[in-house]
Formats: structure tokens, sequence, C-alpha cells
């Protein structure tokens, strides 16, 4: 009976937003603009992806666009073309002196680089790590600062054939080596160090340290980024200018295979060992291309997107390297903090490069929101004509206070469901048509099936909440787990069958059939047999004006099965006092219901994070029931985390 009450409250949640109808002048110029796009898809999504893959220039046509032996797929087989090929070369006729980067080092170095000086990089680099005698279907890691030396690494990598596997610059030694390891990297590229709030991160002690224990590293190139004095071995490391120098700027891209691999990214679950994701080259391009020239409603001539996501996730690798490169388009590069050397820093850069489009996560724009207005109204941000979230479900007054100070109020925002695994852009609005609802991530992409499921399989239908799917594989998805088939089979396509992708995500349907992401399933709380999701408290939560970012999480107990437990971050302006606490509680109450009521509240300054910016409720579990916290490796802000166990001791441990 509750249980209905808390879904009825919900849906009045959800009833009472408001809506975003695209305004015509943006639709005007559109690069969608006909809803016959979907039906079309739907009708015959293999020549809907085809019409895509031919966004892209192939040496060789493939003869048979689509195989499926579930769970594994291949597409546009016989395929041949190059990533670089397709990033750079056929650009350079008609957009050679286009910029490909601006590049904003932290400490307030810069650079533009335009598509012939990164075509010009990517050969000679190309040419050195063959000279060093990596070849086709060899592995290259890749550990460095956002530089423009990343995505050339990258580039260079696709040129030869060889597949890369970025290590995102934040990670200690024993990720690298284990990364290293798992797909045995024959050359790792790194840099003496990299810049974040100020200080250097000492990247090349690191892979030192790594390399160390990883006896498939034959050679370590190294950029000079910061200048400091570092070990270089002989006979293995080889400075990045030295070898580049050296080496002819012509270097024939290599015919690929469309399903041959262009690269690993590593992907760390709630528990194991990091899955190496595996891309490959036609689908995942085609897929990147799409998504990104059709969401982002891209103009290569005169916008200037602005991914502020690291290289090291899936969303640098799709939506700063290769969607943007593959439409030549321009785009912003940015090295350091957000709040280096002051907490406009981003907005000075919007205003700097006259940045035309945002793309962000609900994370950093609840950070900017706890920072307060005064630092983007001290830029013109009029440039922004478009807004991305990517990363975690967007509580609405994320999404109105990013439209409202960072989009001047008429800036459509696209809320971008997705994973390393898809590789591309799932589920989000098309700016030009798909009317907005602040929180939800609207539907899906053209050719993309997606649905939600109860536990048995069923169709939930409009109305209805349960599992994320997707019923049929799309060109940019994943193809395995490097070195591991049978766990890419066991994690994904155990629950619902061969035929049926699951993600791992809750999500609702409303009555227009949008979908409202309600993150990982694991983070479902049990109270008193009833099930609630973490994200649906913090959503109340973060409803109340002097909430800036809050996460749940449930702490067992003899009676309810779990109770449970609210770390609040006030926004700048608020304190935590006990007053607040009873507010927050009632304020729950009234948007959920009693039973959704949080047990206790713990304020502090900051929630722990992934590197990517993603909460880990599993550490403020382990808190929450007085245990030391888990596995750490992956988190952003480690001291926090006393902070927060020092405030929890009042909690008590569960017997007490
Ligand atoms: C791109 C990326 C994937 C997980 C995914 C979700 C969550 C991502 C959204 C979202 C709600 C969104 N890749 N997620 N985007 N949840 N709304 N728009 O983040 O592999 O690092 O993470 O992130 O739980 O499964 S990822």
């Amino acid at each position: 009976m509750v249980d209905k009450e808390i879904e009825k409250t919900i849906e009045a949640l959800l009833e009472e937003r408001r809506e975003f109808k695209p305004s015509a002048d943006f639709t005007s110029q559109a690069n969608v603009r006909e809803a016959a796009i979907y039906q079309r898809a739907a009708d015959d999504p293999e020549a809907w992806w085809e019409s895509q893959a031919d966004r892209l220039d192939w040496f060789q046509k493939w003869d048979k666009t689509f195989e499926w032996n579930a769970p594994h797929h291949k597409w546009f087989i016989g395929g041949k073309l190059n990533v670089a090929h397709n990033c750079l070369d056929r650009h350079l006729d008609s957009a050679g002196d286009r910029v490909a980067y601006h590049w904003v080092g932290e400490p307030g170095d810069n650079r533009s680089i335009t598509y012939s000086d990164l075509h010009d990089q990517v050969c000679r680099l190309a040419n050195g790590l063959k000279e060093l005698g990596v070849s086709k279907g060899d592995r290259v890691a890749i550990y460095l600062p956002m530089i423009p030396e990343l995505p050339a690494a990258m580039l260079a990598c696709a040129r030869i054939g060889a597949a890369h596997s970025v290590v995102f610059g934040g990670f200690s030694a024993e990720s690298l080596r284990d990364r290293i390891n798992d797909a045995a990297c024959r050359v790792l590229i790194t840099a003496d160090g990299g810049y974040r709030r100020g200080q250097i991160i000492p990247l090349k002690l690191n892979a030192d340290d790594a390399v160390a224990e990883c006896e498939s590293i034959e050679k370590v190139i190294v950029v000079q980024r910061t200048l400091e004095d570092v070990n270089m071995q002989e006979g293995r490391d080889i400075v990045y200018q030295d070898l580049i120098e050296a080496q002819s700027s012509e270097c024939e891209a290599e015919s690929m295979d469309s399903e041959d691999m262009l690269y690993i990214l590593y992907t760390s679950g709630t528990t194991g060992k990091p899955k190496g994701i595996v891309h490959t080259t036609g689908g995942y391009l085609t897929g990147v291309s799409s998504t990104h020239h059709l969401i982002f409603d891209i103009k290569p001539e005169s916008d200037v997107f602005w991914c502020a996501a690291d290289i090291g996730w899936v969303t640098g690798h799709s939506y700063i390297v290769y969607g943007p490169l593959a439409n030549g388009c321009t785009s912003i590069l940015y090295e350091g903090a957000p709040d280096w050397p002051d907490k406009d820093r981003w907005w000075g850069i919007v205003e700097e490069y006259k940045a035309t489009i945002l793309y962000t996560a609900p994370t950093a724009i609840r950070t900017m929101m706890k920072w307060g207005i005064d630092y983007p109204n001290k830029h013109d941000l009029t440039s922004l004509r478009l807004l991305g979230s990517v990363g975690e479900p967007i509580n609405p007054e994320a999404w109105i206070w990013y439209q409202e100070f960072i989009g001047g109020g008429d800036a459509p925002v696209v809320d971008t469901w997705w994973q390393t695994e898809t590789g591309a852009i799932m589920i989000s609005a098309l700016p030009g048509l798909t009317t907005l609802k602040p929180g939800s991530a609207t539907i899906a992409f053209p050719g993309v099936e997606a649905d939600v499921l109860d536990d048995k399989g069923g169709l939930v239908g409009k109305g209805g909440g349960g599992y994320l799917v997707l019923k049929r594989p799309t060109p940019a998805m994943f193809r395995t787990i490097f070195g591991d088939d049978e766990r890419y089979r066991k994690t994904y396509f155990e629950k619902f069958g061969d035929e049926i992708y699951f993600p791992g995500d809750g999500a609702k349907l409303d009555d227009d059939g949008y979908f409202w992401l309600l993150g990982r399933v694991d983070d479902v709380m049990n109270v008193a047999g009833h099930r609630i999701s973490t994200y649906e408290v913090e959503s109340a939560l973060v409803d109340h004006q002097a909430v800036a970012e809050a996460a749940v999480v449930g702490r067992k107990d003899p009676k309810e099965g779990e109770t449970i437990v609210a770390f609040v971050t006030p926004r700048a302006g608020h304190e935590g006092t006990d007053e607040l606490m009873i507010e927050l509680r009632q304020h729950v109450a009234k948007v959920i219901g009693k039973l959704a009521r949080p047990h206790a509240i713990i304020f502090t300054d900051d929630l722990p994070k992934t590197r990517s910016g993603k909460i880990m409720r599993r550490l403020l579990r382990d808190i929450a029931e007085g245990e030391k916290p888990g596995d750490v490796t992956t988190l952003q802000n480690a001291p926090i985390l006393d902070e927060i166990r020092e405030k929890a001791k009042s909690l008590g441990s569960r017997d007490g």
C-alpha cells in the first residue's frame, strides 16, 4: 500500500515539472527538423545505420551491414577504413586551417592547433611508433594529462592500426600497471608530469613504478610538459619531441577492417577487477560521428564545442576526440581544474573562446551551484547555444539552474544517457525536435531500441519502472571484454538472455514514453519491505533550496531492513544546522512520503566521488554501517572520507 503511495507522489513530482518545447529559432537552424527520422530508423534500423556510416570515408565499402550471433554482433563487415584518416586527412583540403583544438593549459599557457598541425604531429608520431617496432594489432598504453599530445597519441595509434589503452592521468601506478599487464601493451606514452590545482602530478614517477612490473613494455615515450627533472632509463625511455622531430610528416593510414579493434578502455564496476571494454573501428566511428552531429547540432564551420570531461573516460574518447574530429569540428581542450586559480575558470574559457556548446556532468553543475552564481555572472556566456549533461541522472533543479544561469534561459539542455560499453549516446533529446523535461533523458536515439522491463523480463509499459534494456545492438556498442568473453556474457546478457543487453541501470517510463533514469540497480534500498531508489530520495533532497548535493544509502537495521542515511552538502550561504535537518526530513516526507524520510542526515562539504565525478555510495554505505570504507583506489577526493567518518560517528555501530 505504502509502495503505491510512494509511486503516486513520485509521479506527482514528475508530472508537475515544466516542459520545454524547442524554440522556433533553434528548430529552424537545427540539423534534424523532421520527426520522421525516428520512424525511418525504426522501420529499417540497418538502412538507418548505413546512412550514418556514409558520413565516413571508406577505403572499401562493406559487403554486409550487420551480423548478429547474440550476444555478439558485427557491423559493416568487409568494410575498410582508417579512423585517423577520417578524423584528419579528409578535412585537410577544405578545413586544414580550421582549429581542431583550442588548448588551455592550467597555468595559463595556451595553443590553438589546426587540423593540419594535428595531422602533421600524428603522422610523425605514427612513424615514430613504427620505428619503435609497434605494428598493426599491438597495444599501446597512454598515460597523459589533458594536453594536445593525448589526442595526437590516440590518433597515431589508430593511424597504424595499433589499439590504444588510455589510462586516466589521475590513476595510481598500480592501476596503470594492472591495465598495461591486462592488455600486454608494448609501448607506454606518458609525460614528465601534469598540472592539477597548481600542483604537479608526477606521471613519470608513477609510470616508472608501474613499468617496473610490466614485462610487456619495451619503450616509454615521455612528453615534456612540466619540464621537471625525471628519470630517463637508457635504452627504454625516449623524449617525445626528439622522437617526432626525426620523423617524416607523411605516413600512410593503415587500411583497417571495420571490426578491427580501435581501443580498450577499462571501466571499474563496483566490484572485481576493471573490465577492458573493447571498441572497434567502423561501427564506433559511425556511432560517435552520428550522435555528435545530431544531438549537439554541430555546425563545423562555426561551432566551438567544449566537452569538459577528461579524455581518460569514454566521454572524452567519444566527444573530445573521435566524434568532434570525425565531424571536422573545433573543440576546447582544458588541462586543469574548474576552480584554479578561481572558481570562474570555466566561464573565463567559455568567454574567451566563445564556446557555443558545453557538455559536462551533473556533479560539476551541482558544484557550480554550490559555488553560487557570482562566478558565471562575471563572464559573458552569451555564445552558448546548447548545453549537454552526462554521467549521472541530472536532478530537475540542476537542469533548470544550468539552463538559466549558464544557458541564459534559452539554450536547450540535452541530458544524454550512455555508458563506456555503448560507446556513443543511446538516450537523448534531439534539440530541434524533442520537448525537454528537466530530469528526463527523454527518448532513445534513432536506431536505438531501449525499453524498461520488470524482473521477469516483461514490459513495464508507460508509467512503469524497472530495468533499462537495449533490445538490439547498435554499431558503437562494445564487442567484448578484452581477454574475458565469458565475463561479457555473464555481466550483460545473463539477466534477460543473449539478445537483450542489460546496462545495470534502473529507469521509469512516463506517460509519453520518456525515460527517467534512476541510477544503478544496486543502489536500491529496502525500507520496511519497500524498494526505494537512492536517487529518488536524493532528488527530493536537492529539490530543497538549501541543498547543493546529496547522496543517500541504506543502513542495515534489524527492524526496518534498512534505514535511510543521507549525506548532504548545503549550498553557498546555508549551514548544516539541526533546523535544516528537521526541515529536510519534512521536505522528503512531503515530496515522496514518510517512509522515504532519512533516518539520519550528515552534513558535509563534499561527497566521495570517482575520478569521473560519480558519487561512490558504496563507501558511504560502509561508513553508515560503521565499517572501514572498502576499496578507495578510484576515489578522487580521499580526504573527505575521514571527515565524513568523523561526523558519522554519531550514528554509532549497528549494535550500539
Ligand atoms: C558516459 C558515462 C555509465 C553509467 C550509466 C549510468 C550513468 C550516464 C547518465 C547516467 C543517468 C544520464 N559512461 N549515466 N549518463 N545516468 N542519466 N544521462 O558516464 O561508463 O562512465 O558510466 O553512468 O548509471 O550506466 S560510464
